[in-house]
């Protein structure tokens, strides 16, 4: 049977600290990305951009946050047309936008999870662990905090309500190099899985990733992909407003794209931080547009057997 995928733009910029990331949307499709997915097998369907109106500026008691409003906006937009687009697709794929994003789309797939009755697992590729209230963020940009939201910590009631918290034990987070003292301070109590890039320099991505799945088949649970531009190498990967050094290579991407293809577990994806002001010659949208290729079944070889 054909799997169907949605594909939702969302021209979030106001997260993050420069311009730019408006055209994230416009930059995959110009690099091809609907084509390149029907070619894999995938009914593709393409539900535009979402939008939201200009709005009236909100203060915040922390002078450092910015755009609070746009951010807030997004999110309530964001969390039905998630909810929507995942009932009705196999593989919905939400095309950023920065970071702040995901706490629409996290909002939008916990509720779809809870009416199904499943678990939803995060998979976070990121060299940060936007971990952030909007009480401790020192920059005031918000693509800093989706995952405190949406794992429900306090210090986020600026936000509109959280109807379904994600259990931080759910989520694993890889690539992490750039981690602020509030953020490093949560991550043991609130028991997130996390491997910094010393962890994937002595282990490889590939055993930490392989537990984490079977987890997320023992408990039959929905998987989440959030993918920001700056897990990569800035090298390979200079599209992104927020380059830290010493990120994921190349080959460590596509295999974690691959393995996550075999494990046929992966259930939505987001495509975040991409700026295509900073791009060289669309490189950057390209090398996304080939890792998902990879996530969607592109392969170098047929392979007889899962390897696992
Ligand atoms: N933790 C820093 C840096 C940052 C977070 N997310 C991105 N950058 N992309 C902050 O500003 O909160
Ligand atoms: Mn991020
Ligand atoms: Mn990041």
């Amino acid at each position: 049977m054909t799997r169907t995928c949605a594909i939702l733009g969302v021209p979030v910029q106001t997260g993050a600290s420069q311009p730019g990331c408006l055209m994230g949307p416009a930059s995959f499709r110009t690099a091809g990305l609907a084509k390149i997915l029907s070619g894999l097998g995938w009914e593709v369907h393409d539900l535009g951009d979402l939008a939201i109106p200009p709005q009236a500026p909100l203060a915040h008691p922390n002078p450092a946050v910015h755009d609070l409003a746009e951010t807030r906006a997004w999110i309530e937009a964001l969390t039905p047309a998630v909810t929507q687009a995942k009932a009705a697709h196999d593989l919905p794929v939400f095309l950023g936008g920065d970071h702040a994003m995901a706490a629409g789309t996290l909002s939008g797939l916990a509720s779809h999870a809870a009416s199904v009755g499943r678990p939803l697992f995060v998979l976070w590729l990121d060299a940060h662990p936007d971990l952030h209230t909007l009480e401790t963020t020192e920059s005031g940009n918000l693509h800093g905090t989706p995952m405190a939201y949406v794992t429900g910590q306090p210090g986020c009631d600026a936000y509109p309500p959280l109807a379904h918290a994600i259990d931080p034990k759910n989520v694993c987070m890889m690539g992490i190099r750039s981690v602020d003292a509030a953020e490093r301070a949560l991550i043991p109590q609130i028991g997130i899985e996390v491997h910094d890039m010393r962890a994937i320099d002595e282990t490889g991505v590939l055993a930490p990733l392989r537990a984490f799945l079977k987890r997320v088949r023992a408990a039959n649970g929905l998987l989440h992909v959030s993918f920001d531009v700056d897990f990569l190498d800035p090298e390979i990967a200079p599209a992104v407003g927020t380059t830290v050094p010493g990120g994921a290579s190349f080959r460590e991407a596509h295999l974690i794209m691959e393995e996550l293809c075999d494990s046929e577990l992966v259930t939505s994806l987001d495509l975040v931080e991409l700026n295509p002001f900073l791009d060289e010659r669309g490189r950057t949208a390209k090398l996304m547009c080939d890792l998902t290729a990879s996530l969607f079944g592109r392969r170098v070889l047929d392979r007889i057997t899962r390897s696992y």
